[in-house]
């Protein structure tokens, strides 16, 4: 992409509502902008980190063998009346009214249409398990959405649900899901932490979040430092195998974590006092065991091997996709902008021609760009006739992994200058170097032509 062909609407003033970095840094780079409380429209930049996160979220689904489908976000009010949640949801749920004078909502979640589409067409044990998931925006009236995309009303959400003949079978879901999720995360560049947790209006007795530690964060979080040594480490995890899953579940939930609702002053003094931590976090992600809570009400059973007919175990299991993006910032950024993990950065690197318009500049810059693209990497190239420190401001604040700085001066030498935006530091090499190294850097990513 060419920086003057694109739109990208940074703004140099700090906008006065941001009260945390990734909300500033995120009107100040272009990527949202408020559409009225809560509800954020997805500029070009902002759109295509969501697509990043939102194309991992599959992978990893796809990879545990779970199934991507899409449901509608209004629903009608009847099945929730089915549940029982339609009362039970209160003010958060958006009800709406069709010219018929049928209620209907804009969905907060999806339990009660899943169960539904499922009792419409499985109805024996033969079929299970089966895990259906989709990536959908979502509604909910939040009575102080703040903070940007981090608790907006209108979000955009995964959301999974997994039918099971037994307990037995639903507790492997609810395993695979939290491996699936680790992951995740780790493939976004973040630690999200799983921590024992309140179930609130979803219900069931088993579930944990996913919580990123960060001083901005919502929630209370008690942990073991121990915890934060653990990494998966692309571990290439065999979903079929259910020790394996357990295994790794165990390494996860036995140091201590856990938010400010299922806190046990008790057992977190246990800890070595030097190991004893309390710090803030942002939820980005909740799974879920609730056994019989939606299949039973609405009917959803299956006939068992031995001919009887059964409610199906179930689960649901969620990522917050828009509000991940908040989250890995406030995870990584400097005073200057943001800095994209190279997993889920929009642009794999810059380049920052120094003298637009010189002939010799000019011409080594779309070779370099040229370059890059034919090895399958999204260059932004800022061919914008300005001052070499507005492009490298702009460059700093969308925060880019990589910047190649290509000037009349360097070139005599036959050199440019490669740019890691983490650390600061330069190297100086012929242009064929900064692309083999830049190929390097990402030949472990996944690189999809994206938006
Ligand atoms: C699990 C999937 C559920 O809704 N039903 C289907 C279950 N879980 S949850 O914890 O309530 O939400 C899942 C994740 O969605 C994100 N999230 C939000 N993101 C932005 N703004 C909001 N207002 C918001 N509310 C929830 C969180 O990341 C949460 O973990």
């Amino acid at each position: 992409m060419r920086l003057s062909r694109y739109f990208l609407p940074v703004l140099k003033e700090t906008p006065s509502e941001a009260q945390i970095a990734s909300h500033r840094l995120m009107l100040r780079a272009g990527m949202i902008k408020q559409a009225t409380a809560g509800i954020y429209s997805w500029l070009p930049l902002g759109f295509k980190i969501l697509r990043k996160l939102e194309n991992i979220v599959h992978e990893e689904q796809v990879r545990a063998g779970h199934i991507p489908m899409l449901m509608p976000t209004l629903q009608s009010a009847d099945l929730w009346r089915e549940s029982g949640r339609y009362d039970d949801y209160g003010a958060e749920m958006l009800r709406i009214t069709d010219r018929h004078g049928r209620d209907m909502l804009y969905g907060p979640t999806n339990e009660e249409l899943i169960t539904d589409i499922f009792r419409s067409h499985v109805g024996s044990y033969k079929d299970l398990p089966l895990t259906l998931y989709h990536i959908q925006w979502k509604f909910r009236d939040e009575v102080r959405p703040r903070f940007g995309v981090m608790r907006g009303r209108e979000f955009f959400m995964k959301d999974g649900y997994n039918f099971d003949l037994t307990k037995e079978d639903a507790l492997h879901a609810y395993n695979r899901h939290m491996v699936s999720y680790l992951r995740t995360y780790e493939r976004m560049g973040l630690q999200a932490i799983p921590m024992r947790a309140d179930s609130g209006p979803i219900g069931g007795d088993d579930t944990h979040e996913f919580l990123v530690l960060a001083d901005t964060g919502e929630s209370e979080v008690f942990y073991d430092s121990a915890i934060t040594d653990l990494r998966l480490g692309g571990r290439d995890v065999n979903y079929n195998n259910w020790d394996e899953c357990a295994e790794i579940v165990k390494e996860w939930t036995t140091p201590y974590a856990r938010t400010d609702e299922t806190h046990d002053e008790a057992a977190f003094n246990a800890i070595p006092e030097e190991r004893r931590k309390t710090s803030r976090g942002i939820e980005v992600g909740q799974i879920f065991y609730f056994g019989t809570k939606y299949s039973e009400p609405m009917g959803a059973t299956v006939q068992g091997p031995d001919g009887k007919s059964v409610p199906v175990h179930m689960g649901s299991h969620g990522i917050g996709v828009s509000r991940l993006v908040g989250a890995i910032i406030e995870a990584s950024h400097d005073d200057k902008g943001i800095i994209w993990p190279e997993g889920v950065t929009p642009y794999h690197a810059g380049i920052v021609n120094l003298k637009q318009g010189d002939a010799e500049a000019d011409a080594a810059c779309e070779a370099i760009y040229a370059s890059l693209n034919a090895i399958g990497l999204e260059p932004l190239y800022d061919d914008r006739d300005e001052r070499a420190g507005g492009k490298f401001a702009t460059m700093d604040l969308i925060g880019l992994p990589w910047r190649i700085t290509v000037g009349p001066r360097g070139l005599k030498n036959g050199v440019v200058e490669l740019t890691s935006r983490r650390t600061g530091e330069s190297e100086e090499l012929p242009p064929e170097q900064a692309i083999a190294k830049l190929a390097q850097i990402y030949a472990g990513h996944v690189l999809r032509p994206s938006l």
